[in-house]
């Protein structure tokens, strides 16, 4: 009887350890390979958050990420435009390296080099499954696209198992939804057909019939009208395959839910790129008038609301606690981007840059210095960080998290700065904004003198072009209302140094040659 009961003992014990075992290696695996959701948002300013400032807007969803998670404070995209930004984001690498890291036409080949390290990759490697939804602007294809067939190479190329992409931007032909390479819902009898030089002939365009258009163009965007919109660049066919411009929020929140729910059983990587609140602004009727501030605010609402649907998805699949979310935007924010929407004349009292100076081109700090979070429910703690943090050191810091290294590339390995374990980021950054550099080091930001216009008429905006340098301390002057060139003799040398000696000699080259589209 003895006996018996210490066999029975001894089986439980080992049949507890043995339980204890494997869900402690569960554990291990979510915690060392959690979701990852890169949640991205298009001209986003940093002061159009309420959690950063904002008072004539409310976004409680973006504020539940800053007010759950990490609110940086001096976090950075790499660059004042979409491509290179969303460049240095996806390869770790400084944009300003790749002569064609600037913003693409819908035709452009694919700017990363399928032989590249991309974010995406690295996660594969490490066994995440990877997806795209929304926003590329990267390029597609190898020089000459024929959309009615597979377009490749594209994202899922650099490593997204998944793709269901808006090619360039929503102001640029083509303007359709792009599955894993294949345009959605095309009809092979109406092909479609796009350039960026010429019309198809007998095609209308906002100059030859402007009676089709609801809404007007400011500047730029006169070619071909999809859905009564202007666009940039000439399309023509594929009418089955066009998107609903006013449904796409609904559209990509869908596609993004919808992957959450069939991949949840296994570690994802999700890039949601999300298309607000870039031109042509088209809430859906839903929010219309909502915000007040014209349809500039609407969408931001809109986007607001997505993400709050989104993470109620999160939630419900119960992978909350298991996925680490990235907050950030590509660019500063514009008003005006060559529509007549009303975004400047109901901004009121509205700052879309947070006090900053510049915007969405510009080398002043609002083109570059956007909302930033991370968030991870039962692993971040909430708090506010001062770190210089840049979306380029992703690559590096998510590589770490995941137990792998990544030191190929410009991305720093930071990771204990987007947990929230330091309040030590980068110690300097080379900015980017239409192919002028600026270098940040520390408190201070350096800028090389520029040939070209401080003051772009169109956009409303100060782009940080003087023919003499510019020296500010970011932590007294945030809004950069001092130069201290001429006071600060050896800052400034030290700072001009280090920019050379990180950005070359040559930085001028290649600046003269970016026109504005
Ligand atoms: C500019 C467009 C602007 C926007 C921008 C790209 C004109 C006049 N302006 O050339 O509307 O599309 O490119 O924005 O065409 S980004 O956020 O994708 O970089
Ligand atoms: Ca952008």
């Amino acid at each position: 009887m003895k006996k018996y009961f210490s066999i029975v003992m001894l089986l439980i014990i080992v049949s507890c350890n043995q339980s204890k075992k494997s869900s402690d290696i569960k554990k291990e695996i979510t915690s060392t390979k959690p979701n990852i959701v890169i949640i991205y948002l298009d001209d986003l300013g940093y002061g159009d958050l309420s959690s950063y400032g904002a008072t004539e807007l409310q976004t409680p969803n973006m504020d539940a990420l800053a007010n759950g998670g990490i609110k940086f404070t001096n976090g950075y995209a790499s660059s004042a435009t979409c491509t290179p930004s969303r460049y240095a984001l996806l390869t770790g690498m400084y944009p300003w390296r790749n002569k064609n890291a600037k913003i693409l036409p819908g035709t452009a080949p694919l700017l990363i080099d399928t032989k590249q390290q991309t974010l995406p990759k690295l996660l594969k490697n490490q066994g995440y499954q990877t997806a795209i939804v929304g926003k590329w602007h990267l390029g597609l294809g190898t020089g000459i696209v024929n959309w009615n067939e597979k377009v490749t190479p594209g994202p899922n190329e650099v490593g997204f198992d998944e793709s269901y992409i808006l090619a360039a931007t929503q102001d640029r032909v083509p303007t359709v939804y792009i599955k894993n390479g294949n345009v959605v819902g095309l009809d092979k009898n109406d092909p479609i057909e796009v350039n960026y030089k010429e019309n198809f002939e007998g095609e209308p365009t906002a100059i030859s019939n402007p009676e089709m258009l609801t809404m007007k163009w400011h500047h730029g965007h006169n070619s071909s009208i999809v859905n009564g919109i202007p666009r940039i660049g000439y399309m023509k066919g594929g009418e089955s395959a066009k998107w609903v411009d006013t449904e796409m929020a609904d559209h990509f929140l869908a596609k993004a839910q919808h992957y959450v729910k069939t991949h949840k059983e296994n570690p994802f990587f999700l890039y949601y790129a999300m298309q607000q609140p870039h031109v042509p602004r088209t809430p859906h009727p839903r929010f219309v008038g909502k915000s007040g501030l014209g349809p500039r605010g609407d969408v931001i609402l809109e986007a607001d609301w997505a993400i709050g649907e989104f993470m109620k998805t999160l939630k419900d699949e119960g992978i909350l606690e298991n996925t680490l979310i990235v907050f950030s935007s590509d660019n500063g924010p514009v008003l005006n981007d060559g529509y007549f929407d009303d975004a400047d004349e109901k901004i009121g009292k509205h700052d879309p840059k947070g006090g900053l100076r510049g915007g969405k081109y510009s080398i002043f700090e609002a083109g570059t210095r956007v909302p930033f979070i991370t968030y991870w429910k039962g692993t971040i703690a909430p708090q506010v960080s001062d770190a210089i943090v840049c979306q380029m050191d992703l690559l590096a810091s998510i590589a770490d998290l995941v137990n792998t290294k990544e030191t190929s590339t410009d991305s720093k390995e930071i990771l204990q700065a987007f947990l929230g374990k330091t309040k030590k980021g980068r110690e300097n950054l080379i900015i980017e904004a239409t192919g002028k550099t600026a270098l940040r080091s520390g408190d201070w930001l350096y800028i090389p003198a520029y040939d070209g216009e401080n003051f772009r008429e169109a956009v409303g905006i100060e782009v940080g072009n003087f023919p003499y340098e510019q020296l500010y301390n970011l932590k007294k002057d945030r809004a950069q209302q001092s130069n201290l060139a001429i006071s600060e003799l050896e800052k400034l040398s030290e700072m001009k140094q280090l920019f050379i000696n990180l950005r070359g000699k040559d930085y001028q080259k290649g600046v003269k040659e970016v026109v504005f589209q």
